[in-house]
């Protein structure tokens, strides 16, 4: 059905996390969600949502930048346009916009909802249809300190709600970082599944040596322990470790999986809508992976609720053999949705209403959006 746009309108609003964040490239007190409005014909109005880590330190888009470009850009270029679907949306902001992924993504989120909406179907009908309603979601555990990650992993096993970690590492030494990560697989037991994220902070040789250790510990899952433009390494780090590797900075779209993929990595992909540009667009890594036999994990760029919810339509039309970590959310204080999204038993509910299946609290909005 095709939905012609009037306006766009975008919010940064500033939440703080329950606790700092640690990752190797910086420390987050405080999550800035990206929130869009997109203005339709016919009263209907579709929302959506950009988040990246940490200002500039994960990502090329900053927040700020995020908004110029949505305002300046693509507001201009889309407002008053017909489109027949998120082809035709994609089509017109690649012919006029390079790169930023963040903003295209809060913006083809926003353009599902508003068409989910006008055909009284969720998200995930339009994306290919849902395989689950009920999709596994691991914790971050990233306090900076190993005893309060320990009480914070086994207080989430023993209330229920996880039963997979992931270790944030990197920021300090190579022997620091392994007893960090092997007390916490010790204290958390063998049926605990524990993986690490080095977001690029070593290079080869330290990864060589730290995989090694890691992997004769137990530890599940390495993802990008170098840095994002070092793809041979990143391949022979594949092939030489039985503990599966995941890409994550290293792939970002399609065309960045099939020349991992093609190249021989033999790991896992790390799919999240902002990379790529939205979740259609991250669908389409999906596939090439699935083409090339390379395993998948429903990645976060720890957005809120609306993010999230954008993500997991897309993640229930696939077999994800790693699951996700959709946790955004239960990191923030608050949100701006009226309903919160239920975590439990290490699974997280998929909204069934027409759109994203999300109601925003217009009132919250306005009180977190910067002024
Ligand atoms: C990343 O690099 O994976 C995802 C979970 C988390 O704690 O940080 C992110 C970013
Ligand atoms: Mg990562």
């Amino acid at each position: 059905m095709s939905i012609t746009l009037e306006s766009l309108a975008c919010w940064l609003v500033d939440i703080p996390t329950i606790r700092p964040h640690k990752l190797s490239m910086a420390t987050m007190g405080c999550q800035t969600l990206a929130i869009v409005r997109m203005q339709c014909a016919n009263g209907l109005i579709g929302w959506g949502e950009a988040t990246t880590i940490g200002g500039l330190s994960y990502g090329a888009e900053s927040p700020e930048a995020i908004k110029l470009a949505i305002e300046t850009y693509l507001a201009p270029l889309l407002c008053g346009q017909t489109f027949s679907g998120p082809a035709a949306l994609a089509d017109k902001m690649n012919a006029h916009v390079k790169g930023n992924t963040f903003a295209k993504s809060a913006l083809e989120t926003a353009f599902l909802d508003a068409q989910g909406k006008a055909l009284g179907l969720p998200v995930s009908s339009l994306l290919g249809g849902a395989l689950t309603t009920r999709l596994p979601v691991l914790w971050t555990l990233a306090s900076g300190d190993t005893e309060k990650d320990i009480e914070e992993g086994q207080r989430l096993l023993a209330e229920g709600r996880h039963d997979t970690f992931k270790l944030k590492i990197g920021a300090r030494g190579l022997d620091v970082d392994i007893r960090h990560a092997l007390a916490i697989k010790a204290a958390l037991g063998d049926d605990v599944s524990i993986r690490v994220d080095v977001n690029q902070a070593w290079d080869l040789t330290t990864a060589l040596k730290g995989i090694a250790r890691l992997q004769d510990g137990g530890i599940d899952l390495v993802e990008q322990p170098i840095p994002l433009w070092d793809r041979q390494g990143l391949i022979a780090l594949s092939q030489r470790f039985a503990v599966p590797i995941l890409a994550d900075e290293a792939v970002a779209t399609s065309h960045d999986g099939y020349a991992l993929a093609s190249n021989g990595f033999t790991g896992v992909y790390a799919l999240k809508i902002a990379k790529a540009g939205g979740p259609v667009q991250a669908l389409k890594l999906a596939h090439v992976a699935q083409a090339a036999g390379v395993a998948l994990y429903g990645g976060t760029m720890l957005e809120g609720t609306l993010g999230t919810v954008a993500s997991l339509h897309a993640w229930s039309t696939l077999n994800l053999q790693w699951g996700t970590e959709m946790f955004g959310p239960l990191l923030l204080k608050d949100d701006i949705v009226v309903r919160p999204l239920d975590f439990r038993h290490g699974q997280v509910t998929l909204p069934q209403g027409p759109g994203l299946g999300v109601e925003i609290d217009e009132e919250k909005l306005g009180y977190y959006a910067r002024k």
